[in-house]
């Protein structure tokens, strides 16, 4: 029997989240600009996620039995592609993100059973509507009007992970402990 990968401390906050490789990363990246706001603080690319449901705080048993959870979800569920071709932001959090105008039925059909499976374990109502996007930088403040048409970026989706919020000395890191790769199907 192999060891369970989660080893991080309880006290780490934990999401699941779309898992992008590297190179994807890499291509995300780009959408981040430095000079659209100086005093933005902008997520170093090798953090850039789409979280599907924030879990906050919670018991290293209870992280187990919803990942077990999801994996039958997951299962069913075969690669997919998203298009992010808007920067938009969240002008309360001052979040500046990327995020797709035409979300596809199988991301959403996808967040909405992982948080049915969450539901009993959150401490926090869940957010009404689910925006999918992709942080790209916190503190971000601009007199532009978004949301503002981008180059269009296809990603194709293969890595759902639970995530932990680590934090460090450069700051916040996200570290994903358990990862399942999504199946093509036929
Ligand atoms: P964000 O990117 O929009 O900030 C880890 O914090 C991840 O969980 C982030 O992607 C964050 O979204 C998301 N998240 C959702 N709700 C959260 C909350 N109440 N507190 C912290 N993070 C939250």
């Amino acid at each position: 029997m192999p060891l369970p990968e989660i080893s991080a401390s309880l006290n780490d906050r934990c999401f699941l989240s779309l898992k992008f490789s590297p190179e994807q990363q890499r291509l995300l990246h780009a959408y981040q600009q430095p000079a659209f706001c100086q005093e933005a603080k902008w997520h170093p690319a090798n953090n850039l996620h789409l979280t599907l449901v924030f879990l906050g705080q919670q018991a290293f048993a209870v992280q187990q039995q919803l990942w077990s959870q999801s994996l039958e979800v997951l299962h069913e569920l075969p690669p997919f592609e998203l298009c992010f071709d808007q920067l938009d932001q969240f002008s309360h959090a001052k979040v500046l993100y990327l995020g797709i105008s035409k979300p596809p039925a199988a991301l959403m059909a996808l967040q909405q059973q992982l948080q049915q499976l969450a539901l009993p374990f959150l401490n926090a109502p869940v957010p009404e509507i689910f925006v999918p996007h992709v942080t790209l930088a916190r503190k971000f403040q601009s007199a532009d009007a978004f949301p503002l048409s981008v180059e269009p970026l296809s990603l194709l989706c293969t890595e759902v992970a639970l995530y932990h919020s680590v934090s460090t000395e450069l700051g916040v890191s996200y570290q994903s402990v358990e990862t399942y790769t999504l199946v093509p199907k036929g």
